[in-house]
């Protein structure tokens, strides 16, 4: 079977309103085990402003809550062409990765600049000084993944920048690459207590176990559409919609088509448990 060849596509939300004749009945909903926040609740009025940037809003995905996931937050920017921040980080000890969806940014950091176009990713160490501007035509739309940085003895994390259109996925062993995983940052280097990934299935691939693991995740799908089992149920997503999944919740999912079915991953990893 063939591996779709379209460019990639990144489904990012633009605000509005409903109007009065809709239905309210979507898919959201809070679990003892997972979170479900499709795309048709991120409006208008349930933006936050950031006092560190300008001429932007914020969708806030996650962030700890009892009960829940609780090692980092994910938020969708939107800042207009020319907003942006000279000091987006608030807080010295956490480490930030950034994926952009719309628009274009030019990232700051120690300095040097780079510019993200869609695809475009940015991996912040804790205590790094950068800044961040709108640079394109229209607003930038991107994922913020924030975590408090947890050190390892003789280990320190570096900047990564790039496009994942520039990194080789890793195939899922015996899927013929119907399965794959593009990771941004270097799997092999312990410094890095998060991972940010890009997984893609084909038409008719699956996750064939009910994953169940310590990690947590945050999962945004960025193109198609797939059902995906969450704890004990099957629950249908498509391109925009935000699942969160706390520490050991049973995950799998059948991508039935009919297009390619795509999402951005966040899982805290390489670290023994703090107690
Ligand atoms: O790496 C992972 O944990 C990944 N396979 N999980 C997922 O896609 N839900
Ligand atoms: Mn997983």
């Amino acid at each position: 079977m063939s591996i779709t060849t379209d460019p990639y596509t990144y489904w990012a939300p633009t605000g509005g309103h409903p109007p009065q004749s809709d239905l309210l009945t979507d898919r959201a909903i809070v679990t003892e085990a997972y979170t479900v926040i499709p795309r048709g609740v991120l409006r208008d009025i349930v933006t936050s402003a950031l006092p560190e940037w300008s001429d932007t809003r914020s969708w806030v995905l996650s962030k700890p809550v009892a009960g829940g996931a609780v090692t980092f937050s994910q938020t969708i920017l939107e800042v207009q062409p020319g907003g942006g921040s000279q000091a987006p980080e608030p807080q010295p000890e956490v480490e930030g990765f950034l994926f952009v969806m719309a628009g274009e940014l030019t990232v700051t950091h120690e300095g040097t600049d780079h510019v993200l176009t869609p695809g475009g990713f940015a991996y912040l160490p804790a205590g790094s000084t950068w800044s961040a501007q709108s640079t394109g035509a229209e607003a930038a739309r991107f994922h913020w993944v924030r975590k408090r940085y947890q050190p390892a003895a003789g280990l320190i994390p570096e900047a990564a920048f790039g496009n994942e259109a520039d990194v080789e996925p890793s195939p899922m062993p015996g899927t013929d690459n119907r399965w794959r995983t593009t990771r941004p940052l270097d799997p092999g280097n312990l410094a890095y207590d998060m991972h940010v990934n890009i997984v893609t299935f084909e038409p008719g691939a699956v996750i064939p176990f009910a994953e169940t693991h310590e990690m947590e995740h945050g999962l945004y799908v960025l193109e198609g559409k797939a059902v995906y089992r969450l704890n004990g149920d099957w629950v249908e997503v498509q391109e925009g919609d935000f699942i969160s999944m706390r520490a050991f919740c049973p995950q799998a999912c059948y991508a039935g088509g009919p297009g390619r079915f795509r999402y951005l991953l966040y899982k805290d990893v390489n670290r023994q448990v703090e107690l």
